[in-house]
């Protein structure tokens, strides 16, 4: 294949700018499919959830072709492999492998919204990948479009040239065929291979039910045919293309992926884990090269799960439908992670880790939709590691594997880089939101007259409950939020437990910062007392903190017997009172000789 003739490139955007609606059209005018096989729109959003909540969650290459004549010269047919990627900060992982995988990234800012946050992070990934940017300023058609201001604005915060923006309706096709011809005009082309040996990258790895493991590659040298032997250069497996092909963006068998393309690779392996992304498929090809001198591509850093929560299944179902249905969305899903837990509580689960609180969310859904399961989620809660005396960093992902505190010499939690971009009548309560949650303000930039670009050093335990919402609320739905993993840093925080009649209860323990655990002791100790039900006797209900007690709450003891009521003769309505109160305790937990409601539990630990 001529590498002159081929384009690769991704669609990058805030969340909900027209990414996918912009690959749409493009499908269309190149006719990759006819109108007729576009059922629905946003068809690169391939899953249902996708589709009904209108998000893209996966990247999604196409192939497509289109016939041009570039700069005076005949015309001639060109290849362009599109990826979309999603817009939302939790999936910004697919955006950046992607971007790994192309020459160049058409960049949309919608054209009533403007520059948002993920707009920016996306354009900083791009350029420190090389891309080569094209930019589209799409919704024109909307009445509500400021096309002047925004182009201004592109051009002030990002420094490209007003008049190089495309102007554009993705949703009635203005000005769509301006974008295809821009790219094969600026995005260069891939680059002539320094070597001839076979170096793919995966970019993708998938678990498809008839083929298997499925390799989405970017063939970096070489081509590669069914029935090739290859072998992946990580982690030293051999494998063999079972079927390789394109995307279109339904798989399409070919004989041949050549030099330059972007591709699938059927491998035959069980596990997406054992084909993981940025893996490098190899072969020496033409070149004497042996496989133990073969140099990997660079590839991609390995993402870690911070943010956690406990899966319990419901009264009456099985653990064992649970652990099945997360190992197959795991064979999807390598950014999930779980492992089994037990609570007193709340019976058998799996403790799990997720990029943050969308992938919790869809990750739930789909648990509930495709496998049929009434779950428990509990609130999520982040990592930590623990300073053990003489032993050492513990990394420990829920407050139950908490050591001895008088063995802990501190305790890390994760950081994250924020960045907020609001309009500037809205800098102050942003700065007071930020400030409680523990936020040290960085950077305050202003991205044009009107709106200002604030950077936060943040725990990331503060955003991943409301967060977002309060950010929403404060600034009248125009704050936008990103924001990156940093690292673990020393903050005072201590292991805050309940104590119910005496007792700890397990369930119930939090990790906080020392300057929230009265607040967090005393909402607590409230919302208990208001659940649990009166006994004979009075309970104690207390918040301590390494054995000092900090907060407290009573019940009082009844003294009426319930039954005392019912004077006399009607002794089946006694009967059914009594046969009530039998059936209400099953879903209670003793704790010491205290009734819990798993309405307690629930009310306190689920999520939502
Ligand atoms: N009016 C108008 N709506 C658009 C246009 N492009 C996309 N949309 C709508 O904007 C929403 C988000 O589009 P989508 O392509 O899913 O955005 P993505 O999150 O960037 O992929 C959808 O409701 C689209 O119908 C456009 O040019 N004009
Ligand atoms: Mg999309």
């Amino acid at each position: 294949m001529d590498l002159s003739k081929i384009r690769n490139f991704c669609i990058i955007a805030h969340i909900d700018h027209g990414k996918s609606t912009l690959a749409d059209r493009l499908i269309e005018i190149t006719h990759t499919l006819e109108k007729r096989d576009m059922k629905h729109g946003q068809i690169l959003d391939t899953m249902d959830l996708e589709q009904e909540r209108g998000i893209t969650i996966k990247l999604q290459p196409v192939r497509m072709e289109y016939e041009f004549s570039l700069a005076g010269k005949p015309v001639e047919k060109y290849i362009l492999n599109l990826i979309d990627t999603p817009g939302h900060v939790d999936f910004s992982y697919e955006v950046s492998r992607s971007l790994a995988a192309v020459e160049g990234a058409i960049l949309i800012v919608d054209a009533t919204q403007g520059i948002e946050a993920q707009t920016l992070s996306n354009t900083y990934m791009a350029l420190n990948h090389n891309l080569e940017i094209v930019p589209v300023l799409n919704k024109i058609d909307l009445p509500n479009a400021e096309i002047e201001r925004r182009m201004r604005e592109i051009e002030d915060a990002l420094g490209i040239p007003k008049e190089e923006i495309i102007p554009v309706s993705a949703k009635d096709g203005t000005n769509i065929e301006a974008v295809l011809k821009r790219i094969i005009e600026r995005v260069p082309p891939p680059k002539a291979p320094l070597t001839d040996e076979l170096k793919a990258l995966i970019f993708d790895s998938v678990y498809d039910s008839y083929k298997g493991v499925v390799a989405y590659v970017r063939l970096m040298s070489g081509g590669v045919k069914t029935g090739d032997t290859l072998y992946l250069l990580n982690n030293g497996r051999k494998v063999e293309a079972l079927e390789v092909g394109y995307f279109k963006p339904k798989y399409k068998p070919v004989d041949e992926l050549k030099d330059g393309e972007i591709g699938y690779i059927v491998t035959g392996l069980k596990e997406v884990a054992d084909a993981r992304v940025g893996d490098t498929i190899w072969q020496s090809r033409g070149s004497k090269v042996e496989i133990v001198n073969a140099k990997p591509l660079p590839g991609y850093h390995v993402v870690q799960p911070y943010v956690f929560a406990s899966i319990f299944c419901s009264d009456g179902q099985d653990y064992n439908f649970l652990r099945d249905a997360l190992g197959k969305l795991k064979l999807n899903d390598s950014s999930l992670s779980y492992e089994p837990e037990h609570s007193s509580a709340l019976g058998s689960g799996f403790r799990c880790g997720f990029l943050g609180l969308l992938h919790l969310d869809i990750v739930q859904e789909r648990l509930e939709r495709e496998y049929d399961l009434d779950l428990v989620v509990t609130a999520p809660s982040v990592s930590y590691i623990i300073v053990v005396h003489k032993q050492g960093e513990l990394l420990i992902s829920s407050p139950s594997a908490y050591p001895d505190p008088a063995t802990v010499d501190a305790v890390k939690e994760p950081y994250v880089f924020l960045e907020i971009l609001v309009p500037k009548e809205y800098v102050g309560a942003v700065m007071d939101l930020c400030q409680k949650k523990r936020g040290v303000n960085t950077d305050i930039q202003y991205l044009d007259q009107s709106r200002v670009i604030l950077k936060f050093d943040m725990p990331l335990a503060s955003i991943v409950i409301d967060f977002y919402d309060n950010l929403k609320s404060i600034t009248s739905g125009y704050g936008s939020m990103n924001y990156e993993f940093t690292g673990y840093k020393e903050s005072d925080l201590v292991k805050l437990d309940m104590l119910i009649a005496g007792k700890i209860v397990d369930a119930f323990s939090a990790i906080v910062h020392r300057s929230e655990a009265q607040y967090v002791g005393r909402d607590m100790s409230k919302k208990l007392k208001k659940l649990i039900p009166r006994a004979n006797f009075e309970i104690v209900i207390q918040a301590a903190i390494g054995g000092k007690i900090i907060a407290r709450e009573s019940i009082s003891p009844f003294r009426k017997d319930v039954t005392a009521k019912l004077y006399g003769g009607d002794r089946t309505r006694k009967d059914k009172l009594l046969k009530k109160q039998k059936a209400g305790k099953k879903r209670m937990k003793m704790v010491g000789n205290v009734n819990i409601p798993q309405d307690a539990f629930l009310a306190v630990l689920k999520k939502d």
